[in-house]
């Protein structure tokens, strides 16, 4: 989706403009279309190919131009321009948090701010405290801020990682002089979000794997090479590899998995019974004699622990579960039998139904449920009124005479409105056989407003599922606030279903999320919100968001066969 760098690009128009001191009008109409573009649930491109940009509101004619140019080209020839007339560079500056337009303008005038750098120097010699409105406060935060900006601005996505990763894999994992290959580091645990790949093999001949990585053709660039570690770019990701000794994998993996705070309490159990744990293995104190590093379950074993499952090493009371054997059995990754969210051309997906079944089955499901957008008013992802889901309806019974062993279910995407009503009737979301219900807009509702909107729609009696529940968009757009405690004692009462959704950017519920209503025994779906047959794949990654929350396989609907999976619906 390219809606946050639509909006980006407009608010930096709207910055510009004001340094200029245009007029406050044409300031503002940028503004407001940054807004709403950024707080638009529905994928810009696809809003830009169905011609329908000038249904946005605050987007009229100029603007479907520009916006047009700039998704078709990558560039605005507009901006461009400006950007040359003006000399502060609004781009980087605007990164920084509490850093508005007003602001920017105003250290631009008085002390000559137009760059990172600029603002960092201001912010050390404490000129920004002086700034009328500013003070000391906000010359902190900047301080915090450019920090953040330069430190963690530049996480990657887990999907996005994870295939750069396992294509790295498969080519070293090929090479004849290469014995084991596995990835460790946030991306063995599928943190949602990662900042470097790091890859583990082992090797008797260390210099010809790194010859082989350092030179891959597309390799941007070579951070590092010596003899058991190198460090490349590519993708844009940084990606560490180490050679290892086949003694030591096992407490390698263990230790370059991490996380970190996993590593140091471990060191801790180590330290309390006598013990030293490191890279190389679990020693003995006394002597220094290694008793344990071939493999991750021996070192765990040596340290009176059963094996923990990487998704959880985070040391969030992994270790304690372990000590006494009471770690969950998590969901595994060939455990679901369906997905439980997805779109075809019928609404705003690129698809047949029949192609997202054929690509569906492919992949080993034995069901899933076309949740194509339904509504009367919610119109500009082509929701289906109740004529055009009678027309579905037939459709997929056609479609479903062709498959063996495969269900293919009609559901439906409704939205929430303002006032917790659904978009469309209770007489027509009943021939439906899964309601998701789900928020697009109003995402900067306070939170009562928010959580009763949510739990409102959840008694509606034919809501089955909620889906992407706190509407983020990882790196874009923040969580929605709300009173999950209340939403899920809600869900429990009323029998909703919560999703996990599964697309990259949304991993929603998170794994935090997820923890907490496995705790409070409210059950999970997990759906990949596919628009496209090439989105299915992602269902590992709500998986791993599952696993991360400690889900086991009872707790996610979709791991139950097709009629015991509605029979947990309402
Ligand atoms: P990332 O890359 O920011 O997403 O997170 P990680 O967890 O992959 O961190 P990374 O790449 O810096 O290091 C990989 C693992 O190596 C990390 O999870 C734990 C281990 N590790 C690295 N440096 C240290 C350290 O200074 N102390 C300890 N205890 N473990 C470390
Ligand atoms: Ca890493
Ligand atoms: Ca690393
Ligand atoms: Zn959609």
């Amino acid at each position: 989706m390219k809606n946050h760098e639509v909006a980006e690009l407009l608010r930096n128009i709207a910055q510009l403009l004001e340094i200029k001191e245009e007029l406050v009008f044409k300031i503002r109409a940028y503004e407001r279309a940054a807004l709403t573009i950024e707080n638009l649930d529905e994928d810009i491109e696809y809003v830009w190919k169905q011609g329908k940009l000038d249904d946005i509101p605050g987007v009229g004619e100029a603007l479907t131009k520009k916006i047009s140019e700039f998704l078709e080209t990558g560039k605005l020839e507009y901006y461009e321009k400006l950007k040359k007339q003006v000399p502060v560079n609004v781009e980087e500056l605007s990164k920084v948090q509490g850093l508005g337009p007003k602001t920017i303008l105003k250290l631009y005038k008085q002390l000559g701010v137009k760059t990172l750098k600029d603002l960092e120097r201001a912010a050390k010699k404490k000129k920004i405290e002086n700034i009328e409105g500013l003070g000391q406060v906000v010359e902190e935060n900047i301080l915090k801020s450019i920090e953040f900006v330069r430190s963690s601005g530049n996480r990657f996505l887990l999907g996005t990682a994870l295939d750069i990763a396992d294509e790295i894999k498969n080519r070293l994992k090929k090479l004849n002089y290469v014995n084991r290959v596995e990835i460790a580091g946030s991306l063995r645990r599928r943190k949602e979000t990662i900042g470097d790949i790091d890859i583990l093999v082992t090797s008797k001949n260390p210099e010809k794997v790194k010859n082989f990585f350092t030179t891959m053709n597309d390799v941007e660039q070579v951070l590092a090479q010596g003899p058991t570690k190198s460090s490349i770019r590519l993708g844009g990701v940084q990606v560490d590899l180490r050679v290892l000794q086949e003694k030591h994998y096992g407490a390698a993996l263990l230790y370059f998995t991490g996380s970190q705070q996993h590593n140091i309490a471990l060191r801790k159990i180590a330290i309390k019974q006598g013990m030293k744990l490191s890279e190389y293995g679990v020693f003995l104190k006394k002597g220094n004699r290694l008793v344990a590093s071939k493999t991750e379950e021996e070192c765990y074993k040596k340290l009176g622990l059963s094996f923990i499952e990487p998704e959880i090493r985070e040391d969030e009371g992994e270790i304690d579960a372990s000590f006494k054997s009471k770690l969950p059995k998590l969901i595994s990754y060939n455990d679901l039998k369906g997905d439980l969210q997805m779109h075809t051309r019928y609404s705003d997906g690129s698809n047949t139904l029949l192609e997202m079944a054929q690509a569906a089955k492919k992949l080993g499901h034995e069901y899933i449920c076309i949740t194509d957008h339904v509504g009367e008013t919610f119109k500009i992802v082509n929701s289906l009124n109740e004529k055009r889901i009678k027309k579905q309806r037939k459709e997929i019974n056609k479609v479903n005479k062709k498959f063996k062993n495969f269900t293919i279910l009609q559901g439906g995407e409704v939205n929430i409105r303002d006032n917790g009503n659904l978009d469309l009737k209770n007489n027509v979301l009943k021939q439906l056989d899964i309601v998701l219900a789900s928020i697009h807009s109003g995402f900067k509702n306070s939170k009562e407003k928010i959580t009763k909107r949510i739990s409102t729609a959840m008694e509606n009696e034919h809501v089955d599922i909620i889906a992407h529940p706190s509407g983020r968009l990882i790196n874009q757009r923040p969580a929605i606030e709300w009173d999950l405690d209340n939403l899920l004692d809600k869900a429990k009462q009323t029998k909703t279903v919560m999703e996990i959704n599964a697309y990259p950017e949304r991993l929603d519920l998170k794994d935090v999320h997820v923890r907490a209503a496995v705790k409070a025994k409210v059950k999970l779906s997990i759906g990949t919100d596919s628009h496209d047959a090439d989105q299915l794949r992602n269902y590992k990654l709500g998986i791993a968001t599952a696993r991360r929350g400690w889900a086991a396989k009872k707790d996610i609907i979709n791991t139950y066969p097709v009629r015991d999976m509605l029979k947990q619906l309402k």
